[in-house]
């Protein structure tokens, strides 16, 4: 997902009609794909972002429910045909009141770990990953297990671990600083949750990244690790993609620049392909999806479209996308910002993968 309160965006509209032109042009929208409507969300569901497939090829949803909180923040199931089954209504954060599950993503013990992101809000270090407990299919309880982020944003489980961007990880400092926080399943305690150092000097941090661009002050955003165990990273303002590899005590051994630029204004929600190892990535700002070369970082647009409501599954302001077989669901998070409103239709789009 992105990130911010609207505060450090003024004149995102006109900036950004300018980019996409030249942007469209550079990139080639030529053998561009048409989203399709994959499902249309009721207003009990208003803002989808964080996907992820469970072992069912359900596609697990998380909706903050940002555009409309009269309605409570929900996790819900897309079934392998495309219906929607509810599985659960996130407690609000017990000081703001206010919605955040964004990024999800399935353990290795097989509960689901949820980004409570309330840096729209505020930058008092109130977010906090969550822990829901499944048993049998159903989920338990809910319980926090670290706290003391400003904006923890995507989760990915590998191996025995957890992993969280922290999209800010100061919210007062230039140019922002954000990473890439590791928690092994065992230390997480639902009774005594994680409370994270400030500034960066958290131990569980292993990855960081600098984010230059200064209309666009969001770091670190989308993550997910390759079938070889590299992880890969987005930097939202300055449209990177980042790469890291591990020694075998898993330890950060090389982190670079694996993508920039080429056509993608931002990098928010990212899935990596099983088989193929490309790498997929929702654009935000740009209102596209790219796919990334595994082997040579090279950018392929493969959607894009202007300013819509999301009609017929066009694209909406999309924050995250979930490979299941051949598909590539997106996530339209369509928040009003610039040019777009929150509107309805509210949609996850589809678009088919057939290279
Ligand atoms: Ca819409
Ligand atoms: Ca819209």
């Amino acid at each position: 997902m992105t990130g911010k309160n609207g505060r450090r965006l003024p004149g995102l509209a006109v900036r950004c009609s300018v980019v996409l032109a030249v942007a469209g042009l550079a990139s080639g929208c030529i053998g561009l794909k048409t989203p399709k409507l994959a499902v249309e969300l009721p207003e009990e569901y208003n803002t989808p972002d964080g996907m992820t497939l469970d072992a069912d090829n359900n596609i697990i949803l998380c909706c903050p429910n940002f555009g409309n909180d009269k309605h409570p923040p929900k996790i819900v199931k897309i079934t392998p045909d495309d219906k929607l089954v509810e599985l659960f209504s996130v407690p609000l954060h017990p000081q703001t009141k206010k919605p955040g599950p964004l990024g999800i993503d399935i353990g290795s013990d097989g509960n689901l770990y949820v980004a409570d992101n309330q840096g729209f809000g505020t930058e008092e270090y109130k977010s906090r990953l969550l822990r829901i407990v499944m048993k049998n299919g159903k989920a338990v309880k809910c319980e926090p297990v670290v706290v003391g982020f400003v904006m923890s944003n995507a989760v990915a489980c590998h191996g025995d671990s957890v992993y969280v961007t922290e999209t800010m990880l100061d919210p007062n400092v230039y140019p922002l600083l954000s990473g890439v926080y590791r928690f092994k399943i065992s230390e997480l305690q639902g009774e005594r949750p994680i409370r994270l150092e400030r500034h960066g000097k958290d131990k569980h941090l292993i990855a960081r990244a600098y984010t230059w661009n200064k209309d666009q002050q969001v770091g670190a955003n989308g993550l997910g690790f390759d079938k070889a165990g590299n992880m890969f990273f987005c930097n939202f303002g300055d449209a990177q993609l980042i790469k890291c590899t591990f020694n075998k005590n898993g330890g950060v051994v090389k982190q670079q620049i694996f993508a920039e630029g080429s056509g993608m204004l931002s990098c928010d929600g990212l899935k990596i392909h099983p088989e193929t190892a490309d790498i997929y990535v929702a654009d935000f700002l740009g209102n596209a999806v790219h796919k990334i070369d595994h082997e040579t970082g090279k950018v392929r647009t493969i959607a894009k479209n202007g300013n819509t409501d999301g009609t017929g599954g066009k694209l909406d302001r999309c924050s995250e996308v979930c490979i299941r077989g051949n598909r590539l669901y997106v996530a339209n998070i369509d928040l009003t910002l610039g040019d777009n409103v929150h509107d309805a239709p509210h949609t996850i789009s589809v678009i088919e993968l057939d290279d």
